[in-house]
């Protein structure tokens, strides 16, 4: 906040040249990085070449906060929500060579009945066989694949360019053959991206991508585009920390606009629509930065004809990671007119993910989430929770058996083992903060690669 502030806490050199020429050159490479990161950063970080307050008046803002926090956070709101006994049997499946635990996204193909993964291990695109598990092929990339996707026969991969938060643009989106197994990329210098689109601009139009680029003091939601032999990218925002980016009709007028969840910074969900040539952004949804947002689905909810938003609030890895009882999984009900109105919280440490079908094939959509912060120490650990929904706003709710076998970074569901019914595929990301030793003992002992979900409806 003090840098947004202009306010830096600088080395005694740099502190004197700032103040005496007064402009963001003068703030040594450590802070603001170098090349293009840097002048990202200059050109659209959104910090002020001077200070807006003055020191005194910024140590008076820390001492508000250090006096007006409170020593502990309340207990989540009672959860009102029957349990019930899972539609899913688990089977877990170990992690063996290839098949590590550190997979960063997951696709279901459905109709060549493969499943692809992104692997941090060695940044690769895993082709994996779902009914064995086995791993049929594997495509070197430079740097791990974040977000796939399939447009007849051929695979879209969206590389993160870096996992470590950075302005430079490394990430890169590319085209892959699953017959030939082989790659070439359509742009390669993109912001450090996570969520990759398919954008239909009607029949006559070339090929689009909706792509969030996440960046670190700058992001960039883009627009890219065929055009003739190259790949064009137009920038819609460079707000930080785009972390899923979908091109629909919200509003119902029959034209697109493109809805972002934004997870840093003015954290929200953000419409952007194309009026006369210009780009115009509207705020849809505002949330407190310890909400943590991190993934958004849109989804019809309550079967009224249009598009809601379903968001999980939980990321717990920038400060202490204490539990909060504002976590959990909000769906926001579109009352039109661009109004969205919290209809739905289920409270749930540290959520992270989630996925929306009708699992139980009884006509109404239900919730599976995910969570990379749990609570280890709880006698039912919920790093993975299935809502049923039972109408009216009710839900009941079932989990794993055992919680704590593995941290899930990832879940993807589609009818794995063809028998009509959405089955439900976990991916671990072994990460040891914020774990009990205890817990990261049994990791270490019996590493888990996945967690597959078969549904017994049918
Ligand atoms: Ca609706
Ligand atoms: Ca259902
Ligand atoms: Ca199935
Ligand atoms: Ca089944």
């Amino acid at each position: 906040m003090s840098v947004r502030l202009g306010r830096h806490y600088l080395p005694q050199d740099h502190i004197k040249d700032y103040r005496q020429h007064k402009s963001l050159d003068y703030i040594p490479s450590s802070f603001f990085g170098t090349g293009i990161a840097r002048q990202r950063i200059i050109k659209f970080g959104g910090f002020p070449k001077t200070p807006l307050l003055s020191h005194e008046d910024w140590l008076k803002i820390v001492a508000y906060y250090g006096e007006n926090a409170p020593s502990e956070l309340e207990t989540p709101p009672q959860r009102e929500h029957t349990e019930t006994a899972s539609i899913f049997e688990e089977h877990t499946i170990p992690a063996i060579g290839e098949l590590s635990n550190k997979w960063i996204s997951l696709h279901y193909s459905e109709d060549k009945n493969l499943l692809f993964a992104g692997s941090e291990e060695d940044s690769s695109l895993k082709y994996i066989d779902p009914k064995t598990f086995g791993i049929l092929h594997s495509t070197p990339y430079p740097s791990t694949p974040v977000s796939i996707l399939q447009n007849g026969s051929t695979l879209y991969v969206l590389t993160v360019g870096s996992m470590i938060s950075t302005d430079e643009l490394k990430a890169g989106l590319y085209v892959e053959n699953p017959e030939t197994k082989t790659k070439k990329p359509l742009s390669e210098n993109l912001p450090r991206s996570v969520h990759l689109q398919q954008v239909h601009l009607g029949p006559e139009n070339p090929l689009a991508f909706l792509v969030s680029g996440f960046g670190n003091t700058v992001g960039e939601v883009s627009l890219v585009l065929e055009n003739a032999s190259s790949w064009l990218q137009l920038p819609v925002s460079n707000r930080q920390g785009s972390i899923a980016s979908y091109f629909v009709d919200m509003n119902g007028d029959g034209r697109l606009e493109i809805v972002s969840l934004i997870s840093a910074g003015a954290e929200g969900v953000y419409q952007y629509q194309h009026v006369n040539g210009n780009v115009v952004e509207k705020q849809l949804l505002s949330f407190p930065s310890s909400y943590g947002s991190n993934a958004m689905k849109l989804a019809d909810w309550d079967d009224d004809g249009d598009l809601d938003i379903f968001i999980t609030h939980g990321d717990n890895g920038d400060y202490d990671p204490v539990l909060k009882p504002y976590h959990g999984v909000r769906i926001y009900e579109n009352k039109g007119m661009d109004i969205y109105e919290q209809a739905f919280f289920y409270p749930m440490y540290g959520a992270s993910g989630l996925e929306i079908e009708d699992f139980d094939l009884d006509g109404d959509l239900d919730i599976a989430a995910i969570s990379f912060f749990p609570n280890w120490e709880a006698e039912a650990v919920r790093s993975f929770v299935y809502l049923e929904n039972r109408g009216q706003g009710q839900f009941a709710e079932s989990h794993l058996k055992k919680g704590d076998l593995s941290r899930w970074v990832v879940l993807e569901s589609g009818d794995f083992d063809n028998d009509g019914d959405y089955d439900i595929l976990l991916g671990t990301l072994h990460f040891e903060y914020a774990v009990p030793q205890s817990t990261v003992q049994a990791w270490q002992k019996n590493p888990i690669s996945l967690m597959y979900l078969e549904n017994t409806t049918r």
